[in-house]
């Protein structure tokens, strides 16, 4: 362990209560200079220590930051082998994710930020990300022997995971709206933006960055106006921790999908979840909108609509967005 992890360590035993320089240096047998460095490492990572001089050090008792000690202490043994890694801001986890892929790192590799300068969202739309509130995570898989629907799926299993981590974690209800964003009491908390990577020119699959953007608290300034109707966040107030236990549940949850593609669970959660069924709804094709019925979700996920002509439909994420 670094200092700094053995400091926050000794921190987080005293949460809520100072102390000194002195009485740290001492007790893990290192310089005052060093506590001094390491605590500036942790409050530039995000941690709320205070420095008080004559009392010494406090970490807030009521801070929730991400750390990897804090993911991998809620991690299950059967996802020891991921790699998170944390930082306080990045441009996009997904982006961070895609250079890490094209210099060859392996399969679990998970990039976790506090905050995004330039998060992405799904057809250049973007991603608000403020620093704090929010948990903005990318997984890199290399999945082997997985059909083109099996890869398509990956956005329905971290839907899935995503719901069932927040219904875990808080007392509210999640519903996914086809396919890619998650609802907590009518407000959209989460988003999902798949990307996958392909070989030039054999066409083989070379990776899948799977990029989770939820909001786990409400901005201290609010979201800005242009979401702020539809927007919303997990929790009502922050809780030690909480964010990692999230992250964590949230892997948790999708490996055990991941490794079992063909089962049926996932397409089951999915559907009892699902904001769409029997509902009317308008379509955005690239070159018209089209006012619909949803009768049901399929087994590749796709969205099996009515046209008022009577016609059905089986609609594939690719291309189409829907307002519900
Ligand atoms: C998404 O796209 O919702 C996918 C978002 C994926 C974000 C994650 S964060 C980690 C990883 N790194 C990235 O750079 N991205 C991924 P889409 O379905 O296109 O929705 C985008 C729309 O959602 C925007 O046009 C806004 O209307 C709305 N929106 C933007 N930020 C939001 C937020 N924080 N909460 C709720 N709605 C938001």
């Amino acid at each position: 362990m670094s200092t700094k992890d053995i400091v926050l360590e000794l921190f987080e035993k005293h949460r809520g209560f100072y102390i000194s320089g002195q009485q740290i240096a001492s007790e893990l047998n290192i310089t005052r200079t060093a506590v001094w460095k390491a605590v500036k490492i942790l409050q530039k990572e995000g941690y709320k220590i205070e420095a008080v001089t004559n009392r010494g050090y406090c970490l807030d008792k009521d801070a929730d930051v991400l750390s990897v000690r804090g993911i991998r202490s809620h991690l299950n043994e059967d996802c020891s082998g991921l790699r998170p890694e944390v930082f306080v801001s990045v441009g996009s986890t997904n982006t961070l994710c895609h250079e890490k892929a094209k210099s060859g790192e392996a399969e679990g590799y998970v990039a976790v930020a506090g905050a995004q300068t330039a998060g992405r969202g799904r057809r250049g739309r973007s991603f608000y990300s403020p620093a704090g509130t929010g948990i903005y995570m990318s997984l890199l898989l290399r999945p082997h022997g997985f059909t083109g629907d099996q890869v398509l799926g990956l956005t329905t299993m971290a839907a899935v995971a995503v719901s069932e981590s927040v219904e875990a974690l808080s007392d509210k209800k999640a519903e996914i709206k086809w396919v890619n964003d998650i609802f907590v009491d009518g407000k959209k908390v989460c988003g999902i933006l798949s990307e996958a990577m392909y070989e030039v020119p054999s066409g083989a699959l070379q990776c899948v960055i799977v990029g989770i953007g939820i909001n786990a608290y409400a901005p201290e300034a609010g979201f800005p106006p242009e979401i702020s109707a539809t927007a919303g966040c997990v929790f009502d107030k922050p809780e030690v921790d909480l964010k990692n236990s999230l992250v964590a549940e949230v892997l948790n949850r999708f490996m055990k999908y991941y490794d079992d593609p063909k089962s049926d669970a996932v397409y089951d959660e999915y559907r009892t979840r699902s904001m769409v069924i029997d509902k009317d709804i308008k379509v955005l094709k690239k070159d018209a909108t089209l006012k619909a019925h949803v009768l049901d979700i399929d087994r590749d996920c796709g969205l099996v609509v009515r046209y008022p002509d009577g016609t059905e439909e089986v609609l594939n994420s690719g291309e189409i967005s829907i307002r519900v």
